[in-house]
């Protein structure tokens, strides 16, 4: 019987050191954009000196035939001294009422790792806003909604046992009004250990729709599988209710092994024809794609609820 409600796609993994066009360790945990006849990826790429910097790739069908640039889009030669040791896990969202996009990423400081935010208008120039929160704290993703006027971001500071909260901020710069949003459930829970959010928040007519990620430490190391939840629609650090069991886990051999093994680790997506496209990193070693229907989510999302 299945245990995952998301289904693999069959080509998966989707993209591996291999197809990058310069020499590189692994690539992972990939930021999305879809562009309508094209779908970008803001990967993650760690090169041979242990650090990572994000690169875009291209595809029109957002699954084949991906064009990776020869170049980083983000690096952390770049000169910006919170990003000497690295820029990770990009989360991509377009807020209403701006032009482009905002990133919201993981600066890796010589201090630990911090969230770094930046916008673009078009994936070619790229204008650090600056650090938004200071070490620790990792899985920053923006709303692409304004409350009251207020960008809203999730994000994990690791002293909080391991929680996502929220945060709100009229310009980006300043940022306050913390609230928990959704607790590492603690015991032997599949995310017991501590959570992060994965894509960026999608909204539905039943409230914020978030996918994020989950940590049991076993004896053998920590294993990430993805969950997801609601949150309220007006005031969203007011959760809703979110799945008693995980929406995928590492089964395949590309998820289980690896450079960090049984790890599932989704940055964006996007919902086309009712369907959420959720890619991935498996395993810190590629790129991979899931998708399930938004309906089955929410549904699964309520009536798992605890
Ligand atoms: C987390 C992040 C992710 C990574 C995961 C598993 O802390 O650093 O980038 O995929 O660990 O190694």
């Amino acid at each position: 019987m299945e245990v995952d409600l998301f289904q693999r796609h069959p080509k998966n993994p989707l993209i591996t050191a291999r197809d990058i066009p310069y020499q590189v360790n692994t690539v992972f945990n990939a930021g999305v954009v879809d562009l309508g006849p094209e779908v970008l990826l803001l990967l993650r790429v760690e090169s041979t000196s242990g650090r990572s910097h994000i690169t875009l790739a291209r595809s029109k069908d957002g699954v084949h035939d991906w064009q990776i640039d020869s170049q980083a889009l983000m690096h952390p030669g770049d000169g910006h001294p919170y990003e000497e040791y690295g820029i990770e896990d990009c989360r991509v969202t377009a807020v209403e009422g701006m032009d482009g996009w905002l990133l919201a990423y993981t600066a890796y400081s010589p201090f630990g790792p911090a969230i770094g935010l930046a916008q673009t208008e078009d994936f070619l120039q790229i204008r650090r806003i600056g650090i938004a929160y200071p070490p620790n704290n990792k899985d920053a993703a923006l709303f692409p909604r304004r409350f009251n006027g207020l960008y809203a971001m999730l994000h994990r500071p690791t002293a909080s046992g391991g929680s996502i909260w929220i945060g709100y901020s009229p310009d980006l710069r300043f940022w306050g009004m913390s609230e928990v949003v959704l607790p590492a459930r603690g015991g032997p829970w599949w995310d017991g250990s501590r959570v992060g959010a994965g894509l960026p928040p999608i909204e539905t007519p039943e409230g914020w729709l978030v996918i994020y990620h989950g940590v049991k430490e076993m004896p053998g190391g920590p294993i990430y599988r993805v969950g997801a939840a609601l949150l309220d629609l007006e005031q969203p650090h007011k959760l809703i209710a979110k799945t008693r069991r995980w929406v995928l886990s590492p089964q395949e051999p590309y998820e289980r092994t690896g450079d960090v093994p049984n790890v599932i680790f989704p940055c964006g997506g996007f919902v086309r024809g009712g369907k959420l496209w959720m890619y991935y990193g498996a395993a810190d070693s590629s790129i991979c794609l899931a998708t399930a229907s938004i309906s089955d989510l929410i549904d699964k999302i309520r009536h798992e609820s605890d």
